[in-house]
């Protein structure tokens, strides 16, 4: 298990001297945030990242995330173009060690919440998803939703809601496995594994057709393209935020076959309606069991990427939603301690 620890670059207020003082961190997960979705990613970007990384001796091996154009999720024409950059992206990040690129395929919108600082009993406060205010919600006149790297216009949000209807879950899939077709063989020939992050929330939201929610949807992706160059994202706080996923047994079933090539651990404190609130990492405070997350990946001897996702804003710090340094490391040292407690007193058979 290599800890790692996502971070946005040098605008973001949580700063490396800080990361290095947790203990047992080996890399930090980044990205560019200033080139447009669908360009190639500059080498010298890249090599300028890495440095400011390596810097304060962290590997920089894992990079979140590639954004997938939204023409290659439509299946228009022009996706050629936007998944030739994206199998150059690929190589010019092989070329300086990274070894998994994390990427998503919802449509339009990444990540979303109702609400971003509900507050929890202990006077902290999380991110928070409500199914009847999403539902209710006309997203075509939003500002801003959390999640979002690129900010759209609403007449953008509008065309593009009113592209996706013709489109459905049948045809995203069909363009998802498009996508793979061309681009795992990129990657592997860059020594990269491709790492798909699951919907979040794992559910259509605004008439929005989504395919990484459960077990069944996973299972379909890995058949798409048959090696380990494509292979997953593991989130149990997307995943979670759905009761039927029983998420030890999918890490049992993927991490076995050696597909989960990155862990983000996060806690939801989920309804069977789906609302949930985003808590602590420790078990007790959610609906995920984290010991026996763990215990499935050291079962299954997973030695890939491990994250603290989403944490909540404790101790009056301010900073990026989910993104703060404090609970993320409190939820890394948990980690340590889940992950060392698994290795040491394992049934030996
Ligand atoms: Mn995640």
């Amino acid at each position: 298990m290599k800890m790692s620890f996502r971070w946005y670059g040098d605008t973001d207020p949580v700063k490396l001297h800080s990361v290095r003082q947790i203990p047992n961190m080996h890399g930090i997960v980044s990205a560019l945030y200033d080139v447009p979705l669908g360009d190639v990613w500059p080498l010298d970007k890249i090599h300028a990242l890495k440095n400011s990384i390596e810097k304060h001796r962290f590997a920089f091996e894992v990079v979140e995330s590639v954004g997938v154009h939204e023409d290659i999720k439509l299946g228009k024409p022009s996706r050629n173009r936007w998944i030739d950059n994206y199998c150059q992206s690929l190589a010019n990040l092989g070329s300086v060690g990274v070894k998994v690129v994390c990427y998503n395929f919802m449509p339009v919108f990444d990540w979303t919440r109702t609400e971003l600082d509900r507050p929890l009993p202990d006077g902290s406060n999380s991110g928070a998803f409500d199914v009847n205010s999403a539902t209710r919600a006309d997203v075509s006149k939003w500002k801003y939703l959390p999640g979002w790297d690129i900010r759209y216009t609403h007449e953008q949000v509008s065309a593009l809601l009113a592209d996706y209807q013709s489109v459905g879950e049948e045809g995203l899939r069909d363009h998802l496995a498009y996508f793979l077709e061309r681009v795992v063989p990129a990657a592997r020939k860059a020594g990269i594994k491709m790492a798909i992050h699951p919907d979040d929330p794992p559910r259509p939201i605004f008439g929005l057709p989504r395919i990484v929610k459960n077990r069944g949807d996973l299972r379909h992706i890995l058949d798409m393209v048959k090696e380990p160059a494509n292979g997953l994202t593991f989130c149990t706080g997307s995943l979670g935020a759905d009761l039927r996923n029983d998420l030890p047994a999918m890490v049992r079933e993927f991490s076995g076959e050696r597909r989960i090539h990155f862990a983000h651990m996060r806690n939801v404190k989920t309804d069977a309606k789906g609302n949930f609130q985003e808590v602590s990492h420790y078990s007790q405070d959610g609906s995920v069991d984290m010991a026996a997350v763990v215990r499935a990946y050291q079962d299954t001897g997973f030695d890939g990427y491990v994250r603290p996702d989403h944490g909540r804003m404790i101790w009056g710090e301010k900073g990026n939603p989910g993104y703060g340094l404090y609970d993320r490391a409190l939820g890394g040292a948990y980690l340590n301690g889940l992950w060392e407690a698994a290795e040491k007193y394992t049934r030996p058979n």
